[in-house]
């Protein structure tokens, strides 16, 4: 029979019941506007609180609250601006108008009893949240308005706010816009991730080079979260394992002698779109267990107490900043075990708190779903709380977790597979590595009947690596465990099917689908690119905001001259504005007519700012050899950051920037050519940037970049992409037609059959432009002072092993560029083509990728608040 979660096991009496999930908030009819009315269902020892009536969305009321906390709980009487204060009195005031929503969508939740997902995620890149929450809330124009009463601009106040850096890249931004969509689209959607308390690094160029800096972004508080001490969870690590029979008969594990650690839950509002949803980002911080302290405090080991605390707290300090690298932390692997356990006993309690132990319908009410690898160990946890703690079998417990898990693969890239070593999976998990082996032998002996025999298919399958250091490979328990495995671009689900996950697509065929990414274009355009927003939604009205294939309409303006005009004006003031910082940060003019031709993203070699690099030379060599006349004006801006221990890349950082240097100190460039490297590229710099962008570079290797997001944005603010069939890229180019877009590279299957015979050498030898280039740079021409520090960057070009075979898209790439210089020259047709982009860009809304999720996957019920 099963038992209470916690009950005894966790050593903590039970966190929740349904009065504490169910605190009411209720506010409709006027004569139950009391507080303190005692409930009849609620039982004994619960009290209701009625809630005092909304606050209105008034710019009075607005600024009544803005006053009130800034005196009374800020303690401040004087407006400065540079202080945080007035940010942080603003977001209280918005705070309340979000408290009212999330406690109804809450209720709601519970009455309705729907399908919940749980998206499990150890990044979220969210960045700021105010200028999203007003969106949102419909109360910008009102809050705008209750600032400028007080003679505060409103930009300034969003520009006090530090962005929430807890992710890398892509992967943890995707997050982010899922929680916006799912919001807007009323799903039931709870985010589960960490708290770092330092995020993704700070970067700082010195002479060129990337310095890392902390990003203790909760030195000043965090406003917008709200710690829920009561849902804390232990987690266990280290120990051993035990067995013993009990009265029944059955065999029973004990994980005992362990040290655990608490996990406290900091909760954060994601508001729909004015649809008075609030959803929950559950983001858990590591604590000291108070026995684990008082035990050695008692001691006299006051010391050793501090210790373990600090031990205990090290887990979610800081993010790991490498993307599409691991490199296997032991600490890494406790921060994914972490999240993990906590998002499922916090799943499982709350199960509980409605159904108390009948699990039978668990697995069609939730789902979870594994945003990458990174928290699979979430299949085997699953098992051990079913099986350990609740005293499931083990056949329940696998249907379970094999109806209730859903992976998203992220990448192909075969150095960013997680394998976590066996070994210390037994030192960290014992527990969890006897249910993996079990896992396994299962799995065998499917495989095993299907294809009997075959022991290389087994060997090839296994969720073991055998070796002198045998590893656990995180995906392939992700797929055993899960009911579907998408790829996150056509493309790339496609390559999944047929390469990376090719023997499990043959067993078990119908796990696999695709679900093309999107982004929100609530941020990513009605947010950050007010001017061209406005426009829009001028010329074929508002739908776009919550149903972006309207946007399609805009096609029936792409050629009306007086709109362009004003398309172009939009841009132009976008320009403007992001030349103005950047001045700012470089200190370099960067006149706003130019072309301005961006690439922004992490730095890595797949990715290729490599080539986008040579393409610069060769633009440098051309105006010095007085071949530059019909060259448009074009600025390059390249940005992101390195991973602190990946040296090529942070070489190719350096490059950039002696190569700018070059060109922005030569007079000749000046007016023709300029290179800028945005330093500390983040989430508010792309909110500058590509409403800035006439060029978007999406050059990698194809092949190798899953999906790309970045290239999604800029798409949607009207820049033309030049890229190759990569990704989502292949998408784009279908969604806006080949003459929007310009294409060059191979394909993948040309990657693949160029492997083996790839000269680059030769490659060089046979093209004179390429031959200068390479010549300028080896030549030490970039690199006076420092000779030789370019020598590994310029070797991997011509290496015939290279995996992305730069030199092998020189030519096409160049062309590509030369064809976008000429498109950009005839500028009516220019504006068309960007026009024409925003235009197709319809498909490429979370809120599209949302529902094919939600149609194909988690089959959630959107929550339906009480009128
Ligand atoms: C991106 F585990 N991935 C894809 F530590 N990964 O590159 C991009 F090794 O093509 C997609 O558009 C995007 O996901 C969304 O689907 C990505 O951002 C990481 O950030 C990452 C972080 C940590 C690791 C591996 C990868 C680690």
């Amino acid at each position: 029979m099963a038992t209470r979660l916690g009950d005894e096991s966790l050593g903590n009496k039970p966190l929740e019941n349904r009065s504490s999930e169910n605190t009411s908030l209720e506010n409709r009819s006027s004569e139950n506007r009391s507080l303190g009315n005692r409930s009849d269902k609620a039982g004994i020892g619960e009290i209701e609180l009625l809630q005092s009536p909304d606050r209105p969305m008034t710019a009075d009321a607005i600024l009544e609250d803005f006053t009130h906390y800034f005196g009374r709980l800020l303690g401040r009487r004087t407006i400065r601006t540079r202080s945080p204060y007035p940010y942080q009195a603003v977001v209280f005031a918005v705070r309340d108008r979000l408290m009212e929503r999330w406690g109804k969508t809450r209720m709601a939740l519970e009455r309705n009893n729907n399908r919940r997902v749980a998206y499990l995620s150890l990044e979220f890149l969210m960045g700021r949240l105010l200028r999203n929450a007003l969106l949102n809330l419909g109360v910008e124009a009102e809050t705008r308005e209750a600032l400028s009463r007080l003679g505060l601009e409103i930009e300034e106040v969003y520009e006090r706010e530090l962005d929430a850096g807890l992710g890398n890249g892509g992967l943890g931004r995707l997050a982010a816009c899922f929680l916006d969509s799912c919001a807007t689209l009323s799903l039931p959607v709870i985010g589960y991730g960490i708290r770092y308390q330092y995020g993704m690094f700070h970067q700082r160029i010195d002479n060129g080079y990337q310095v890392e800096e902390p990003d203790p972004w909760l030195r000043e508080g965090f406003p917008w979260e709200v710690k829920r001490f009561e849902f804390a969870k232990r987690i266990k690590f280290g120990g051993r394992t035990t067995s013993y029979v009990d009265s029944r008969g059955e065999t029973r594990y004990l994980w005992v002698d362990t040290h655990d650690v608490m996990a406290i839950p900091y909760d954060v509002p994601i508001p729909g779109y004015r649809n008075d949803v609030c959803n929950t980002l559950r983001l858990w911080s590591a604590a000291a267990t108070d026995a684990f302290n008082l035990e050695e405090f008692n001691a006299g080991d006051y010391g050793d107490a501090v210790a373990a605390k600090n031990e205990a707290e090290n887990i979610t300090m800081v993010l790991y900043p490498n993307a599409e690298t691991y490199n296997g932390q032991e600490l890494r692997l406790k921060q994914q075990y972490f999240l993990a356990s906590a998002s499922l006993q916090d799943t499982i309690r709350f199960w509980q708190s409605l159904h108390g132990d009948d699990f039978a319908g668990f697995a069609d009410k939730n789902v979870f779903q594994l945003n990458d690898t990174h928290p699979a160990i979430a299949v085997a946890e699953l098992m051990r709380l079913l099986i350990d703690e609740l005293h499931m079998g083990w056949d329940e417990a696998w249907d379970i977790t094999g109806r209730t898990m859903a992976y998203t693969n992220h990448t192909l890239l075969p150095e960013a597979l997680e394998k976590w070593p066996v070994a210390m999976f037994r030192r960290l998990l014992p527990r969890l590595l006897e249910i993996i082996y079990e896992i396994n032998a299962r799995f065998i002996a499917e495989i095993s009947h299907r294809w009997p025999g075959d022991s290389e298919r087994i060997r090839r399958m296994s969720l073991i690596q055998e070796g002198d250091e045998p590893m656990i490979r995180m995906a392939y328990l992700a797929i055993v465990g899960s009911f579907s495995v998408n790829g996150v671009a056509g493309l790339h689900s496609r390559l999944l099917r047929e390469g990376l996950f090719r023997d499990f697509a043959e067993l078990w065929p119908h796990k696999f689908n695709n679900k093309t990414n999107g982004v929100t274009q609530r941020r990513w355009l009605a947010a950050c690119n007010p001017g061209l927003s406005d426009l829009i939604t001028e010329a074929i009205g508002d739908d776009w905001v919550v149903d972006l294939s309207q946007i399609g309409r805009l096609r029936d303006h792409a050629d009306d001259r007086e709109f362009q005009r004003l398309w172009r004006h939009v841009k132009l003031a976008n320009k403007v504005r992001l030349s103005r910082r950047l001045t700012e940060l470089t200190g370099i003019e960067v006149p706003p007519a130019m072309m301005f031709d961006v690439q922004v993203k992490r730095l890595h070699e797949y990715k290729r700012q490599l080539l986008n690099v040579l393409h610069a030379v060769h633009l440098y060599d051309r105006i010095r050899r007085g071949d530059g006349d019909e060259l448009v004006p074009r600025a390059i801006i390249i940005g992101g950051k390195a991973a602190p221990g990946y040296a090529m890349a942070k070489r190719t950082i350096k490059c950039i920037n002696n190569v700018a240097r070059v060109i922005n100190s030569d007079p000749i460039m000046a007016d023709r050519l300029r290179m800028i490297f945005y330093p500390d590229y983040n989430v508010s710099a792309m909110e500058l940037i590509c409403p800035a962008a006439d060029l978007s570079e999406q050059i990698s290797t194809a092949g190798k970049e899953a999906s790309g997001t970045g290239n999604m944005k800029f798409m949607m603010n009207g820049a033309i992409t030049i890229g190759t069939l990569d990704g989502a890229n292949v998408e784009i180019r279908e969604a806006v037609g080949e003459d929007n877009f310009f294409l060059f590279g191979l394909n993948v299957e040309e990657v693949q059959a160029m492997r083996g015979h790839y000269r680059p050498d030769d490659i060089i030898d046979a093209d004179s432009d390429f031959s200068r280039v390479v010549k300028l740079l080896e030549s030490g021409h970039f690199n006076r002072f420092e000779p030789g520090v370019f020598d590994d960057v310029l070797r991997s070009i011509r290496e015939p092993s290279d995996p992305w075979m730069t030199a092998a898209d020189f030519r096409s790439y160049v062309d590509a560029q030369a064809r976008a210089n000429a498109a950009f020259r005839d500028v009516d047709d220019w504006t068309r083509k960007s026009i024409l982009n925003t235009a197709a860009s319809g498909r490429f809304s979370t809120d599209r990728t949302m529902r094919d999720y939600n149609d194909e996957i988690w089959h959630a019920d959107p929550i339906v608040l009480e009128v």
